[in-house]
C-alpha cells in the first residue's frame, strides 16, 4: 500500500473537479478520504453540525488510534524506511535516522512509561520539550494511550506555563534538563521549577537529559526519561478512541485575556492533516520533507508529526536555529539531508535573504522541488527571493493560509498541480468552503469580479478545533458571532476575478512577529505590572524582517519621569511574563492614550502613528481626549 499517494490529486482538471464534489456533497468527498485510513469501526454519521451553537462532529461512531495510522500500519510495507531525521543543534554532533520499526518501539515504550506514572485515557500531560526525537516519542505516545497532549513551546516563560497548565489541569509535565540552541544553553528544567510551584495539579515530571549537567529533581514528583524506560515494558496496545475523543490541547493568543487552548479531535484531524498534507506537498516515496517550524506551533504538530507519518513520508526535526553555526544553516542541512520539500515562514526567509548570497551558494540545493511559507502574508520581495536563490526558478511555492483553529492548510496552492502567484494563498484545498464579508455583514459574492473583505468559512472541515478547553461561550463568541452560522477568521483578505485569494493579515488585535501569533492585551497587562506605570497600549507595526515588531505606548504615574531603567524594565516583565519574543521593539512613554468615550483605547490609530503613517487618522471627533494625538505624534520613535 502506497500511503504517499493514494490521496494525491494529480492534475488542475481533477483538482476542480474534487472542489466541485466536496462542495456539492461533502459528506460523500470526506468519507472517501477516510475510507483510506485504518479504523476499528466504521464511522456511522460522516458530519453533524450546527455553527450557531457551534457544534461540529465529523465520522461519530468510528473507533480508531492515530498512533495506528502513524505508525502500525506503516510496519510490512514502510517498517524499515527512515520516519524521523533528527538533526542537532551543533553540525558536528551526529543526526540521528529513526525507522517507522524503531519509532513505533519506541513510542509504545514510552507510553507504558506514562502509564505506569498513573497516566489514563482522558488526561492532561504538558510537554515543555526542545526539538529533539523525545518530544515527537512522547506526544505519539499520550496519543496511543488517549492521553491529551499540551505543548507549551519551549521558548516561553515559567508564567506563561503555569497558566497553561492551570488551565487545562494538567497531570504529568515532562520536560528536558536542557536545551541547545545557538551558541546558548537555555536550562529547562529550572524554569519549570519556577512554574512547578504554582502549578498544583501536576503529579509527576518526567524529566530528560539532553546534556550531562547535574540537573535539580524533586523527590517523589521529579524522575528521568530514562531510568523510567528501564521499569516499563515494550508493548503498549492503542487505546481505541472516538473519532471525537480530544486529541490535545494547544494554546493561541487571543485579543482579550488569557490564551485560548484550542481542542483538536482524533478522527476529523488526522484525514484533514494528512490529506492535506499529501495534496498540498505531492511527496513522493523516497522524498524528504522538512518543515523548520517548532512542534511547539500548530504547524509542527500538523506538519512535523501527524501528517508527514501518517501519509508515511520522512520528516525532518532540527534543533537549532537559521544562525548557528552562520546563516548558511538551512542550506547546509538541505544540502546533507537531500531534502527536497522546504517548508519554512516569511520571517526566517527575509532574516536569510539579509545575509550574504554566497551563504545560500556554499551549498548544493538540486535536490529540492517544492517550497513552501507558512504564518503571515509573505511579501513580495521575499517570495522572488525565495522563488530565485533557493528554488532556482524551478521549484513551486506553496504559500499556505490557515490557523491554530483550522488545524490544518485551508487555503494553498498544491505543488505542481495548481497554479502558484507571488503573494497569494491562492485556492482553496477541496472541502474548503472561505468567504468575504463586508463591512455590513454582506457575503461578497465571487462574481467576475476582484474583492477586499473580512475571510470567512461557511462550512465545516474535518479538522477543525471543536472548542477552547474549558470555555466553549468564549469560541462561540470569538469565533461564531461575527457572522452568524459562519466561521470568523480574524484576517482579512483580497480576492481576484479568478477566485484567487491572499492574505492581508490580522484585523483584530492579535499581532505577528516573526510569524509568533501574540495577543497585545496579555503584553499590556505584564508592562501594567510595573509600578510606575498607569497603563499601557501594545500595537504592531511593519519590520523588515519580523514582519510585525512592537511597540508600546506607556502612560506613568505623575511625578515620575521617563528613563532608560524603565525601558528595560518593562522590556524584563514582558520577557518573565511572556516570552522574549514578545519584547516591544519601541517604548514611547506618552501624558495619556487616545480613548473612546466608552474608555477603550483606540489602537487603530496607534498603528498608525506606529507605522508613521499619519496623514489620514480616520475620524478622531468620537475621542474623548483629541488634543492628545497631536502630542503622542510629535514625540513618535
Ligand atoms: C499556521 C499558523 C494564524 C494566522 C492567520 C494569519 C497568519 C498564516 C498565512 C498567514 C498570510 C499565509 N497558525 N497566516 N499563514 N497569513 N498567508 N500563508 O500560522 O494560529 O499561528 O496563525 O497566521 O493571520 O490567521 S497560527
Amino acid at each position: 500500500m502506497n500511503f504517499q499517494k493514494n490521496l494525491q490529486l494529480k492534475s488542475f482538471a481533477e483538482y476542480k473537479k474534487a472542489y466541485q464534489e466536496s462542495i456539492k456533497d461533502p459528506e460523500t468527498f470526506w468519507d472517501s478520504v477516510a475510507d483510506t485510513f485504518y479504523w476499528h469501526k466504521k464511522w456511522d454519521k460522516t458530519l453533524e453540525w450546527d455553527f450557531s451553537t457551534p457544534e461540529v462532529k465529523w465520522f461519530q461512531g468510528g473507533k480508531l488510534n492515530i498512533t495506528e495510522n502513524c505508525l502500525d500500519r506503516h510496519l510490512d510495507t514502510l517498517g524499515n524506511k527512515t520516519a524521523i531525521i533528527w538533526e542537532p543543534n551543533d553540525p558536528d554532533e551526529e543526526s540521528r535516522h529513526i525507522t517507522y520499526r524503531q519509532l513505533f518501539v519506541k513510542v509504545s515504550h514510552f507510553a507504558n512509561v506514562l502509564k505506569n506514572n498513573g497516566i489514563k485515557k482522558g488526561d492532561r500531560v504538558c510537554l515543555y520539550m526542545p526539538m529533539i526525537p523525545e518530544l515527537a516519542i512522547a506526544m505519539l505516545a499520550c496519543a496511543r494511550i488517549g492521553a491529551v497532549h499540551s505543548i507549551v513551546f519551549a521558548g516561553f516563560s515559567s508564567t506563561a506555563i503555569a497558566s497553561r497548565i492551570n488551565d487545562s489541569n494538567c497531570k504529568m509535565l515532562i520536560t528536558a534538563n536542557e536545551v541547545y540552541r545557538g551558541t546558548k544553553k537555555v536550562n529547562l528544567k529550572t524554569i519549570c521549577d519556577e512554574a512547578l510551584q504554582n502549578t498544583p495539579s501536576i503529579e509527576t515530571v518526567i524529566v530528560y537529559r539532553r546534556t550531562v549537567e547535574p540537573t535539580p529533581m524533586t523527590a517523589g514528583r521529579d524522575v528521568f526519561w530514562f531510568d523510567e524506560l528501564q521499569k516499563a515494558t515494550k508493548e503498549c496496545p492503542a487505546e481505541v478512541m472516538d473519532a471525537e475523543d480530544m486529541l490535545f490541547i494547544l494554546y493561541t493568543s487571543g485579543s482579550t485575556g488569557k490564551p485560548k487552548g484550542m481542542v483538536h479531535t482524533t478522527g476529523g484531524y488526522m484525514v484533514g492533516t494528512t490529506f492535506t498534507f499529501q495534496n498540498v506537498f505531492q511527496m513522493d516515496p523516497d522524498d524528504i520533507y522538512w518543515c523548520t517550524a517548532d512542534i511547539g506551533w500548530i504547524t509542527g504538530h500538523s506538519y512535523i508529526i501527524y501528517g508527514p507519518l501518517a501519509a508515511g513520508a520522512t520528516t525532518v526535526m532540527f534543533e537549532g536555529v537559521p544562525s548557528y553555526p552562520d546563516y548558511g544553516r538551512f542550506w547546509e542541512i538541505c544540502d546533507k539531508l537531500n531534502v527536497t520539500h522546504f517548508y519554512t515562514a516569511p520571517t526566517a526567509i527575509r532574516a536569510l535573504a539579509k545575509q550574504p548570497l554566497e551563504l545560500v551558494h556554499q551549498h548544493n540545493l538540486t535536490s529540492l522541488k517544492v517550497l513552501g511559507s507558512v504564518g503571515e502574508p509573505i511579501n513580495e520581495e521575499a517570495w522572488h527571493w525565495y522563488n530565485d536563490n533557493i528554488g532556482k526558478s524551478n521549484c513551486p511555492i506553496v504559500d499556505t493560509w490557515w490557523q491554530t483553529e483550522t488545524g490544518g492548510i485551508m487555503i494553498s496552492p498544491i505543488a505542481g498541480i495548481t497554479p502558484t502567484r507571488p503573494t497569494f494563498a491562492t485556492l482553496p484545498l477541496p472541502g474548503v468552503q472561505p468567504i468575504l464579508m463586508d463591512e455590513k455583514g454582506n457575503e461578497l459574492e465571487l462574481k467576475a469580479e476582484k474583492a477586499e473583505g473580512r475571510l470567512a468559512i461557511k462550512f465545516p472541515w474535518p479538522s477543525m478545533a471543536r472548542t477552547i478547553y474549558g470555555n466553549h461561550e468564549r469560541y462561540k463568541d470569538v469565533y461564531f458571532s461575527a457572522y452568524p452560522n459562519k466561521y470568523f477568521t480574524g484576517d482579512g483578505a483580497y480576492r481576484d476575478a479568478t477566485g484567487n485569494y491572499r492574505i492581508t493579515g490580522r484585523v483584530d488585535d492579535v499581532v505577528i512577529v516573526s510569524g509568533h501569533n501574540l495577543g497585545t492585551a496579555p503584553i499590556e497587562n505584564a508592562i501594567n505590572e510595573h509600578e510606575a506605570i498607569v497603563e499601557s497600549a501594545v500595537v504592531g507595526f511593519p519590520h523588515d524582517i519580523k514582519g510585525n515588531a512592537l511597540y508600546a505606548y506607556v502612560t506613568l504615574y505623575n511625578g515620575i519621569s521617563p528613563n532608560d531603567t524603565l525601558t528595560k524594565e518593562i522590556k524584563e516583565l514582558v520577557s518573565k511574563s511572556i516570552g522574549a519574543i514578545a519584547k516591544p521593539d519601541k517604548i514611547q512613554f506618552v501624558s495619556g492614550l487616545p480613548k473612546t468615550r466608552s474608555g477603550k483605547i483606540m489602537r487603530r490609530i496607534l498603528r498608525k502613528i506606529a507605522s508613521k503613517d499619519v496623514s489620514n487618522l480616520g475620524d478622531t471627533s468620537t475621542l474623548l481626549n483629541p488634543e492628545i494625538i497631536n502630542k503622542i505624534i510629535s514625540n513618535s520613535l
